[in-house]
């Protein structure tokens, strides 16, 4: 069925292909990790593809040039916080599909900005389902939900792998705002029949990945040890285990979920737990370094709060979308290690492209309120 929009799009006729009327996403938060690989999974697949970004003093754009999509994809100014942009971002864009990917996704930073966080995390996910209820109840609505939703309950499981029936005890301001989220969409789901899923994602990581995030400070700086631009590397919880899987797989089952004939929830994950030790271990074999030369434990980077182990089974996704992960644990380490000895070769050859490394500041000079602690 189409969207109560679609008779008014006066485009239409210029959108029509061999027989085929293209299929137009929104995607919100398109200049993240998954926006990015989304944008590019769905202009592969024929998709007229729009974006929201929210306005910032230097663009961020550089994952859409690096994966050499920039041109491609029509970009609208959204702030979260902002009702008014979500609706003239629909009204735009005139989507068959959303995909809500747009959020404050640092988990530490939610304990440094929690009500912030709730916002445009928690709060953010409402305005949106809102709008569509009220502009194209007929769209298909994707909300990334996250494994950080079950928090505490892995206590209580030990390490058997999560499913959709789990309960939720979330740690962390950014899981309770996504716990909010994550029920808006059950509540509009039945209550005004729309077409609404929550993906319950556990980490992914790639290339892509923000600076922050453990898996690409680790892949980064293990490269500029090797190459002789550091000496050190300084982590918080190395004993955290996560279910770590491959960022561009986990952007197809979020499509997937929205091919389906009925809405459903789903947990996307590899169903292997490793810990951030593990990882870092691995990360230093491939460059062929003894991790504990380098590895320095740093309370900047504990949390209040820590979730110690995820990790996820993705049986029903495989059951019923075909979904199951291809790259596993060591395969996803190295990709990213080497990925990072090729950009920071390339840097010390002269080269510019698309990088958010170089002009990152060093975390040693941020000062957070772990340090009070
Ligand atoms: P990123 O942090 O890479 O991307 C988040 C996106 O949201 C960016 O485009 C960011 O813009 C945008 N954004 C943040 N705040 C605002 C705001 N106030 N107004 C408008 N846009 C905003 O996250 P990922 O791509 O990794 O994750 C995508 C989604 O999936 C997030 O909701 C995340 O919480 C969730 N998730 C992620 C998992 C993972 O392992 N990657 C696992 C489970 C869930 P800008 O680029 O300007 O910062
Ligand atoms: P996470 O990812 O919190 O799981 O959220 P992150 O990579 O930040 O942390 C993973 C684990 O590593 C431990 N850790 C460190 N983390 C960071 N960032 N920096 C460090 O120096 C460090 N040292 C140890 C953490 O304590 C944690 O246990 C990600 C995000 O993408 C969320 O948006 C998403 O919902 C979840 O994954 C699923």
């Amino acid at each position: 069925m189409r969207s109560r929009m679609r008779p008014n799009r006066s485009t239409l006729k210029d959108k029509i292909t061999i027989g085929e009327v293209l299929k137009r996403a929104l995607i919100t938060g398109i200049t993240g990790q998954d926006g990015a690989y989304l944008a590019k999974f769905l202009l592969d697949k024929n998709y007229e593809v729009y974006g929201t970004y929210r306005r910032i003093s230097s663009p961020n754009f550089w994952r859409l040039e690096y994966l050499g999509i920039f041109h491609k994809v029509n970009l609208i100014p959204v702030d979260l916080s902002d009702m008014s942009s979500i609706i003239e971002a629909i009204k735009i864009s005139e989507p068959d599909e959303i995909y809500h990917l747009a959020a404050q996704s640092f988990v530490e930073a939610s304990f440094e900005a929690p009500i912030a966080t709730g916002d445009v995390t928690g709060l953010a996910t409402a305005r949106i389902i809102e709008a569509v209820r009220q502009l194209c109840p007929d769209v298909k609505f994707y909300n990334a939900a996250t494994s950080e939703l079950y928090g505490e309950t892995c206590l209580l499981n030990g390490e058997k792998p999560l499913n959709e029936n789990d309960i939720f005890r979330p740690m962390s301001p950014y899981a309770a705002a996504k716990l909010y989220g994550y029920w808006i969409v059950k509540i509009y789901r039945k209550a005004y029949k729309i077409f609404a899923v929550n993906g319950i994602l556990f980490n992914h990581e790639s290339p892509l990945r923000g600076l922050e995030f453990v898996t690409r400070k680790i892949a980064n700086e293990v490269a500029k040890i090797k190459l002789g631009l550091s000496n050190e590397l300084r982590l918080g919880n190395l004993d955290a285990k996560r279910d770590w899987g491959y960022a561009p797989e986990y952007v197809e089952s979020m499509w997937l979920m929205l091919q389906q004939d009925e809405p459903d929830d789903y947990v996307i994950a590899t169903g292997e737990a490793h810990s951030v030790r593990e990882f870092v271990e691995r990360a230093f074999e491939v460059v062929g370094l003894n991790w504990e030369d380098y590895v320095k434990v740093d309370k900047r980077f504990m949390r209040p709060l820590d979730v110690p182990c995820l990790v996820g089974d993705y049986s029903k996704a495989e059951r019923t979308l075909g979904w199951k992960p291809k790259v596993k644990f060591d395969g996803l380490v190295r990709i990213m290690v080497e990925e990072e000895i090729k950009r920071w070769s390339r840097w010390l050859n002269g080269e510019t492209f698309p990088w958010d490394a170089p002009n990152y500041p060093s975390e040693n000079k941020i000062l957070t309120r772990s340090l009070r602690m």
